[in-house]
Order: structure tokens, then C-alpha cells, then sequence
């Protein structure tokens, strides 16, 4: 605007002055020559003369207004200002002087017209980073993420507490066939077994008559012939027994009896040999059972270390070399 103002003040300023030529007081005017001169007081600024010479050229105007700013860096702050556009265009020239004397120099043109527009400053160099951005809004839920891998089998637990015992369970229909012939296996083993028993039974008394007798567990049994102490160990030894010892009143019977149908005394299998007066079993343990005759043992002679049986089931001390039945005795338990 101040340029604007100032030039429109040296465009209109000659005219202004012209028209107020007559009033004013610093000009005087000869009218005599019609070439007169018209001479004005000095003044700072000469006016235009008339048919003058065209005044110098004016002084090139200021540089233009600087360029516009440069654009704003990539990501950073905005660039440094671009630099100071290039000079303006020259102004224009004064207007031609009126035709007379050559006037003065005019006064010194006004400063040209706005330089164009400058170009564009060079792109400011790169920002720096800019500061964190604020904490974005929080993502949306994420699908369910699949099953982890199966952990590794733990080791065996102790064995639990035994459970209750179960109801009886229903009688399986698929079986029911198997398991009634099963039965009746079972029931005709049963019977086998009732025969053999009846069987063995009676084959016992044929066996054990009239040689032998059966108590409890025991059988005893006579070879039928007869032998001495030695003899009749080593005769029972051979079938699996012992000389007869009876430990009990049933025992001894049995042994009498066979005495009685052979009508032979018979030795028993206990002896004092050992220890005089004191018989053992052939095992070795002392008498629990005995059935002496009156006055027995008295080891008549100082060499009766063998028992022998009467017919009517008393004993009485003997020597062992006299010969005897031999009757043996075998345990059931023990075969
Ligand atoms: C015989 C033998 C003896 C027995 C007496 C009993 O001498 O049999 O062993 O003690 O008779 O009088
Ligand atoms: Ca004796
Ligand atoms: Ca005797």
C-alpha cells in the first residue's frame, strides 16, 4: 500500500501542481515572451520541464517481496523459510517531459512495481521424529486361541481301597446251556467220586482181611510171617512204614486183633535199647501210651529192650531177637 501510495502521489502530483500554478505564490509567470521562461523557486523535486528530455531512468525497485513460504516438510516441522525472491521487474519509466527547455532532472522515479512472485524455496530438510504418538484405543478381542499340546501322562497312582462287593448279577441267558452242562459234569463227578469212595472202601476190607486193620488214619498190617526186631523194621521200612506202635486204646486194639487172627505174638516198634527203662518210639520220643502187663517191664535177665503184644493186647518187655510177627504200621497222612 505504501508503494501504491507513493506512486499514485508522483502521478498526480504535476497535474495538481499545474492547476494551482496561478495560486501559488513561489512561481511568477513573465507573459511577455511566449517562450518566457517560467522559472520556479527551488524545490526539492523539480517538476517535469515542458518538452523536456525524458527523465533518467528510475533506480530499479526493491527486491520483490520474499517467495511463499516452501511446503512443509515430509513428517517434521515445517521448513526454513525459502530465500528472498529474485529483485522486482524495473519500474516503470517517468513520463515524458512537456517540449521546451530541458527542465531539470526530474526527481528520482518511485521504486518500481512489485517483483513477481519469487519461486519456491528449496524443500526444508527432513524433521525431526515427532514426539509418541498418544496410546492408540485398545484392539478388539482376538479369537479363542486353539487347545495347548496334551500335558505328559502322570505316573501311576496307588492302587485304590478294594470296593464293595457287587450285587449278584442276573443269570446270563447266553451261558445257561454251557452251565447246565457243566453241571452235569460236575454232578457226575460227584457220583465217580461217591463209587471210587464206596469202592475203595470195600477194596480196603479186602485188602486189610484178615491181615490187617484200619484206625483213623492208620493201617496196620501184618506180612503174615515172622522175624525178629531187626527183621521186622527192615520188612515195614520196604513198604513204607514203620513197626507197629500203637498210641492209643483204638490202636492197640487193632494190633491185638491181628494178633488174635494169627495167633502170634507180635513185637511193637518201641524199644529201651537206648536207655534202659526208658522206651521210645522209633522216632525217638518217650511213651505216651502204654499197656503193660503186670510186673512189666522188668527186663528179665537184663536184655528184654523189645516190647511184645499179647492176644489180649497186654505188653510185656522181651529181648529183640526173639522172632515175632511182623505187623506194620502206615500212616494215610503221610503217603
Ligand atoms: C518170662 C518172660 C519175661 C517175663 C516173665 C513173667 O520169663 O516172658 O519177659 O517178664 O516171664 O513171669
Ligand atoms: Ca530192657
Ligand atoms: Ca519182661
Amino acid at each position: 500500500m505504501l508503494l501504491l501510495y507513493l506512486f499514485t502521489l508522483v502521478i498526480f502530483t504535476p497535474i495538481l501542481v499545474a492547476q494551482d500554478e496561478e495560486l501559488t505564490p513561489s512561481c511568477k509567470k513573465e507573459v511577455s515572451n511566449a517562450c518566457a521562461l517560467v522559472t520556479c523557486g527551488p524545490v526539492e523535486n523539480g517538476l517535469p520541464g515542458r518538452d523536456g528530455k525524458v527523465g533518467p531512468k528510475g533506480e530499479k525497485g526493491d527486491p520483490g517481496l520474499p517467495g511463499p513460504r516452501g511446503p512443509p516438510g515430509l513428517i517434521g516441522n515445517t521448513g526454513p523459510i525459502g530465500p528472498k525472491g529474485d529483485k522486482g521487474s524495473p519500474g516503470d519509466p517517468g513520463s515524458k517531459g512537456n517540449a521546451g527547455e530541458r527542465g531539470l532532472p526530474g526527481a528520482q522515479g518511485l521504486p518500481g512495481s512489485l517483483g513477481s512472485k519469487g519461486s519456491p524455496g528449496p524443500q526444508g530438510e527432513k524433521g525431526a521424529q515427532g514426539e509418541r504418538g498418544p496410546k492408540g484405543e485398545d484392539g478388539a478381542k482376538g479369537p479363542a486361541g486353539s487347545p495347548g499340546p496334551a500335558g505328559k501322562r502322570g505316573s501311576r497312582g496307588p492302587s485304590g481301597p478294594k470296593g464293595d462287593r457287587g450285587s449278584p448279577g442276573k443269570k446270563g441267558e447266553c451261558c445257561l446251556e454251557e452251565t447246565n452242562k457243566l453241571k452235569q459234569e460236575v454232578a457226575e463227578l460227584h457220583e465217580n467220586i461217591e463209587n471210587l469212595q464206596k469202592q475203595f472202601s470195600e477194596q480196603q476190607k479186602v485188602a486189610l482181611f484178615p491181615s490187617g486193620r484200619a484206625v483213623g488214619k492208620k493201617i496196620f498190617k501184618t506180612t503174615g510171617f515172622k522175624g525178629n526186631f531187626e527183621e521186622a523194621m527192615k520188612s515195614c521200612k520196604t513198604a513204607g512204614g514203620i513197626v507197629a506202635s500203637p498210641r492209643n486204646k483204638a490202636e492197640n486194639k487193632a494190633v491185638q486183633e491181628i494178633v488174635s487172627t494169627y495167633k502170634e505174638l507180635a513185637f511193637l516198634g518201641m524199644t529201651d535199647t537206648k536207655t534202659e527203662g526208658k522206651f521210645i518210639y522209633p522216632a525217638g520220643e518217650p511213651l505216651g501210651y502204654s499197656n503193660w502187663n503186670s510186673k512189666e517191664p522188668n527186663n528179665k535177665g537184663g536184655g528184654e529192650n523189645c516190647i511184645e503184644i499179647f492176644s489180649d493186647g497186654k505188653w510185656n518187655d522181651k529181648p529183640c531177637e526173639e522172632p515175632h510177627l511182623i505187623i506194620c504200621e502206615f500212616s494215610l497222612e503221610e503217603m
